[in-house]
């Protein structure tokens, strides 16, 4: 049993809490506890940084978990941690029925809304946070109407904080099997959205003479305007079905899936950390 009082054990040097540990009672057992953000027994603490993180401290069921990531704040918060293909994916987005409305303004985008277990939006200052403290992949997977299932990764992922208007400031080498060829678009869909500023509703950072979020009913890195817009409206449940990535049909769209390519049902947007 350990010893320890008022927060800290002073008079037993065999047990002494992390720096980064607590100590209180826990189920009728007092010891010393790692704080929200770190795993440990107590006298270690690991700091969990991001899922990649959790996951290394032997966590495999994807969940919730508390981060604490080096950039930022410092305060620790609630992530999904998606543990599938090879695990430790920090979730940042994930559509799946339409429940949540995602055409929103900029602060709704930089705090984040919906339910981390379903849809939602996590933060772009926590996806700044995270994406600077490491050098960070991204896959996206995504179903089309049909159900039929697509994936994309790239080899690297950062976006700029809000002050450089959250711009998507990396976008690697793509791998997946979203990535059919389009002749009308070129580029693939998310590399075409590179350096872009982010751009909602209520604030057209975007490189066109219109107003890409606008147009397109999404807030995304838009350009010129876009080759996705995976933030768009959902109508992937409507029959008849007409819609189009850009103008007055916009709905989640990722341009380079197999035609009809503008019929997203289900997205989710992830991140970890580049493997050696
Ligand atoms: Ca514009």
């Amino acid at each position: 049993m350990a010893h320890c009082i008022n927060g800290s054990v002073t008079w037993d040097d065999k047990y002494s809490c992390s720096l980064n540990a607590q100590c209180e009672e826990q189920n009728n057992v007092r010891q010393c506890y790692c704080k929200a953000g770190y795993h440990g027994d107590g006298k270690t603490c690991l700091q969990l940084t991001d899922c990649e993180d959790v996951y290394t401290a032997g966590f495999n069921e994807s969940g919730i978990y508390t981060i604490k990531p080096t950039v930022g704040p410092g305060s620790p918060f609630l992530v999904y941690c998606n543990m599938a293909d090879g695990g430790g994916w920090t979730v940042f987005q994930r559509r799946v029925n339409g429940s949540v409305d995602f055409y929103r303004n900029w602060t709704s985008y930089k705090e984040g809304f919906g339910q981390i277990v379903h849809e939602f939006w996590m933060c772009n200052d926590k996806l700044y946070y995270i994406t600077n403290q490491d050098n960070y992949q991204i896959r996206i997977d995504l179903v089309d109407r049909e159900g039929t299932p697509y994936f994309a990764e790239y080899d690297s992922f950062r976006i700029n904080d809000e002050i450089d208007k959250y711009r998507l400031s990396a976008v690697g080498t793509y791998n997946g099997t979203a990535g059919v060829e389009q002749p009308l678009y070129g580029e693939d869909a998310l590399k075409f959205q590179f350096n872009s500023f982010f751009s909602t509703y209520d604030k057209d950072n975007d490189m066109d003479t219109r107003h890409c979020a606008v147009d397109n009913q999404g807030a995304w890195w838009h350009s010129e305007c876009c080759r996705s817009n995976l933030n768009g409206k959902y109508f992937a449940s409507d029959v008849p079905y007409i819609k189009y990535c850009c103008g007055s049909y916009s709905t989640i769209c990722w341009n380079n899936l197999p035609e009809p390519d503008h019929n997203i049902k289900y997205s989710e947007m992830k991140i970890r950390p580049v493997r050696d």
